[in-house]
């Protein structure tokens, strides 16, 4: 039997509040890197709330005789944002090209939900506006960051290469997802779109925060000034696609 959205929303909440216990406890245990933890802790954090509300059907609003959620969307207005700092804090990239990534996000995010609830061919345009600012998201983070990135040492740059891959990777099925849920064309019923968004919000969120926490010993040994796993400072000047490894 294929669950309710009620159903998968409450796990959703149960996998997001498991995927937070790994910063927390990095918050304890690595005071040093408490920002980076509490980024983390934030991304899970937050959708453990907004599956709990969405589990209680809290924030369903019906407009052109579709439903949104508006949890879900505050939800991804808040946190994906701070995956985005995540990465550019790994590449420690500065502020220009984190601002030049979350106002692509931001942007994008506000463009599908406006969509949603629009009809006729506006709705399609604003959608297109949305995959055009998901474009401008992806060149950044593939073809500018790693040009731009001073990562503290060799781990730390394949650890950047391995979330920012999974990030992408996931992101790309959102708006595939959108066009065939109620919000687009209403291949998937409102049940299935559900099951399958939770499950991409828990490996885009749960098990990038796991990966992350796991990989953050890599810049406590730059912190150490120690070469760790065979480290070496990247050559800020160097292509980083030039030295990639089959993690690229
Ligand atoms: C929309 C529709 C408009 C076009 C595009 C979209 C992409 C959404 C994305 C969402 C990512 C959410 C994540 C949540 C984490 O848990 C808004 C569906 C491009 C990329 C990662």
């Amino acid at each position: 039997m294929l669950g309710t959205a009620t159903t998968w929303a409450a796990l959703g909440a149960i996998g997001m509040a498991l995927g937070t216990i790994p910063p927390l406890w990095g918050l304890q245990n690595d005071p040093d890197r408490r920002g980076h933890y509490l980024a983390l802790a934030g991304v899970t954090g937050v959708a453990t709330v907004a599956y709990a509300l969405m589990a209680l059907d809290i924030g369903t609003v019906s407009a052109s005789g579709r439903v949104v959620s508006i949890p879900r969307y505050v939800d991804w207005l808040i946190t994906t944002p701070l995956i985005l700092l995540f990465l550019s804090m790994l590449g420690r990239t500065g502020r220009g090209s984190l601002l030049r990534l979350v106002v692509a996000d931001i942007a994008l995010l506000a463009l599908g939900g406006v969509a949603v609830v629009l009809s006729g061919p506006i709705r399609w345009a604003a959608f297109a506006g949305g995959v055009v600012c998901f474009g401008v998201l992806v060149y950044e983070l593939y073809g500018r960051i790693p040009r731009l990135a001073t990562f503290s040492n060799e781990r730390a740059r394949i650890l950047f290469i391995t979330l920012r891959n999974l990030t992408i990777a996931l992101w790309t099925l959102y708006p595939i997802v959108w066009v065939l849920a109620p919000s687009g064309i209403g291949l998937l019923t409102r049940d299935m779109t559900m099951l399958v968004v939770a499950y991409l919000d828990l490996i885009s969120k749960a098990a990038f925060v796991a990966l992350a926490v796991d990989g953050m010993d890599a810049l406590a040994d730059a912190d150490r000034g120690d070469a760790g796993a065979g480290a070496v400072t990247v050559d800020p000047d160097a292509d980083a696609d030039s030295t990639s490894t089959a993690a690229d």
